[in-house]
């Protein structure tokens, strides 16, 4: 089967109410493949969501950048139910940034996505080495252990996207080649199939992130087992359609 391409932009800690118009005014009027082609999740801060909300037009599907599990005295969290009390289908789990800013484990991203699910929500869930890690040639062990802290906790794949983000290719400008995100996504779909299931294999996307571009998102996404993008930085601007568009 073919995978539907799959591309993300995270937002991150950025905008403002201004800031956000013209953004979602420049994706209103974007030429993007139709909806049939590409699921395409946009996830801005929890402030802005409810504008964004209300501005964006109903194929671009919206995303939280983080949740807590069950709701409670967790002050400043969100819960998942919260995300899905406000209708919003996706959230993205395990960032680099919150697990090396917030201390997120394994285990932790793992509870977290196991609860999301359980509420009806759809992770996109991320994994990636550090640069130490990469150097020492653990790549692969590193992601195939942070997706195992999630296999061991759920039975469904259907509604994850896992991003493979190198930590160190992150906000940096420094991506991976096409032939390095290729081979890490090759291993992990490998990983997938020994340990999962082949069908949770064939069927599961893998997208890239790290530094994605204009200029870089033709070449990586036409790797075989390159299934979209998260993107950062470039998705607050212009070229953000073009990213979409990498595919045509
Ligand atoms: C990686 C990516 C988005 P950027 O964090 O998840 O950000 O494209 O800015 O490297």
């Amino acid at each position: 089967m073919t995978r539907k391409f799959f591309v993300g932009g995270n937002w991150k800690c950025n905008g403002t109410v201004e800031e956000v118009k013209k953004i979602c005014c420049m994706l209103n009027t974007g030429e993007v493949p139709c909806p049939n082609h590409i699921d395409t999740i946009v996830a801005p801060p929890f402030v802005f969501i409810p504008l964004v909300k209300s501005l964006l037009r109903s194929d671009f599907q919206i995303a939280a950048q983080n949740c807590w599990v069950k709701g409670g005295a967790f002050t400043g969290e969100i819960s998942a139910e919260m995300l899905v009390n406000i209708h919003i289908p996706w959230v993205i789990l395990g960032h680099s940034e919150r697990r090396t800013l917030c201390g997120e484990s394994n285990e932790f991203v793992a509870d977290k996505t196991e609860y999301a699910l359980s509420q009806g929500l759809k992770v996109c869930l991320c994994v990636g080495e550090s640069l130490k890690e990469r150097e020492n040639h653990e790549t692969s062990n590193v992601v195939a252990k942070q997706t195992k802290a999630v296999a061991d906790k759920i039975g469904c794949w259907a509604n994850i996207v896992i991003a493979y983000e190198p930590i160190w290719a992150i906000g940096t400008g420094k991506v991976a080649t096409p032939e390095q995100a290729q081979e890490v996504h090759y291993n992990l779909r490998k990983w997938l199939d020994q340990n999962v299931s082949p069908q949770v294999a064939q069927n599961t996307r893998i997208i890239y992130g790290g530094s994605v571009t204009a200029a870089n998102c033709k070449e990586i996404g036409s790797q075989p087992d390159v299934d979209g993008f998260l993107v950062g930085g470039a998705s607050l601007k212009e070229e953000f359609i073009t990213i979409l568009n990498a595919r045509n």
